[in-house]
């Protein structure tokens, strides 16, 4: 098979790179290793940036997120059994929007279906060759046959334990990294949220989060011990952890129903440099992680896919280099203020069991001046909206 672009992974960053291509002619391929019900079925992200939405309608695949989107403009940070608001409106007029990462993913598959993209799901073994050529290669093993993709570029958007970023020789790659003592269990179920808005607890016995898909779907979020396993957290022990760190207002409000998902994502704060090596080019988780507390993962997917995107629309219609020897330093300059946010919400929300008596001190202050400093609260909100492209 000969392609101009290979994609590897058919998440958000894949799907949305190829769809972006397929719609300025670029042609593409994208090779998953999952099936596409698996991909489906995993529950990420629920926030979406302005920048992503805009970039989901420039790929023509944004009319369900308007039509189902919950917009909101602002946040609540609670502390000391007490809520404060973050009025991303009022601070700096942007809003984000809440629809989940499922719903993305859908509606790009159902995209690339219509555009007759091709996708081949449950692509075993793929391996990348000559990447530092002009003529790169990848493999794969598809029901017991091997076959070959010949293409101008690769495109590594197979997330943090895929083949691309393992691809770039080890005297090449400079990766960073910081893995934090806990993890976050998080559940789905089929009531209606605590609040209209989202809202980020912390609290010494740990971080909450209430969060939403629709008015009917809550997503809510406890920290949990990296020693505990899902089996460990029957819903009657999820719900009586959570009330112990919400407000009375928010307890009085919280419904509680059956699980339909339930999960524990570890978090870590990870980037690779550099995101590309000759004709391999990393986007997505494949080339950094951040902690969920910022909401930025997704939405740094969607920024690195806009870098790549243009750099590979200069290359074939304007016969320009230049996007393409630009784009890793372009994207990192985002991808590491996305990566200080992250950290920052996750150092101030979270219990840090080794933290001495100082730490949790500086802890309180954070939030004692955040909520104090409209400066404060101004630089929280253009973080969480998106800082340009
Ligand atoms: P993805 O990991 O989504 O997609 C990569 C794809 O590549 C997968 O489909 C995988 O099957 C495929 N793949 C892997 N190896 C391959 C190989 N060798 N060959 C072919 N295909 C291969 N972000 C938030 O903003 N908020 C959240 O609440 C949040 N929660 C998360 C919870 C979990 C458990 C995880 C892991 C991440 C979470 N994230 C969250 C981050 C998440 O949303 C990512 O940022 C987002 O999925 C990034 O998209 P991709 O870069 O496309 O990577
Ligand atoms: C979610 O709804 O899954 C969600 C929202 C905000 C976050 C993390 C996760 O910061």
């Amino acid at each position: 098979m000969r392609t101009q672009v290979a994609i590897i992974g058919a998440g958000p960053a894949g799907l949305l790179l190829g769809q972006l291509l397929l719609k300025h002619g670029i042609s593409n391929v994208i090779l998953e290793r999952q099936s596409a019900d698996y991909v489906l079925g995993r529950i990420r992200a629920g926030v979406v940036e302005k920048g992503t939405a805009d970039l989901l309608d420039e790929a023509g695949v944004g009319t369900r997120m308007h039509k189902e989107g919950l917009i909101h403009n602002g946040i609540e940070i609670a502390f000391s059994d007490a809520r404060h608001r973050i009025d991303f409106h009022n601070l700096i007029g942007k809003s984000v929007i809440i629809y989940g990462q499922t719903e993305i993913t859908r509606d790009l598959m159902a995209g690339r279906a219509a555009a007759g993209g091709e996708t081949v799901y449950q692509a075993e073994d793929v391996s990348l060759h000559e990447i530092d050529s002009d003529r790169p290669k990848v493999r794969y093993r598809k029901n017991g046959e091997e076959h070959e993709v010949e293409c101008d570029f690769i495109a590594g958007c197979d997330g943090f334990h895929g083949v691309s970023r393992r691809s770039i020789p080890e005297s090449v790659l400079q990766t960073y990294e910081r893995v934090y003592p806990f993890g976050w269990l998080g559940i789905l179920v089929d009531k209606p949220p605590v609040s209209e808005e989202l809202i980020y607890v912390g609290h010494e016995r740990g971080f909450a989060l209430c969060s939403m898909r629709t008015p009917t779907r809550s997503r809510l979020y406890i920290q949990c011990s990296l020693e505990d396993r899902v089996e460990d957290w029957p819903d009657e022990r999820f719900y009586e952890e959570l009330k112990q760190r919400l407000d009375a207002e928010a307890v009085a409000r919280l419904q509680e129903g059956p699980s339909i998902e339930k999960s524990i994502a570890p978090l870590r704060s990870f980037v690779a440099e550099p995101m590309r090596y000759g004709r391999l080019f990393l986007a997505g988780d494949a080339a950094h992680i951040v902690p969920p507390t910022g909401a930025k993962g997704l939405n740094l997917a969607a920024s690195d896919v806009h870098y790549l995107w243009q750099a590979l629309t200069d290359f074939y219609k304007r016969n320009s280099q230049a996007g393409i020897d630009a784009y890793s330093a372009r994207a990192l300059r985002r991808v590491w203020k996305a990566e200080r946010f992250s950290w920052w919400m996750t150092s101030m929300l979270h219990h840090f069991p080794d933290n001495s008596g100082f730490d949790r001190r500086l802890q309180r202050t954070e939030l004692e001046y955040l909520i104090s400093s409209r400066a404060a609260m101004t630089a929280l909100a253009e973080n969480y909206v998106g800082l340009p492209y």
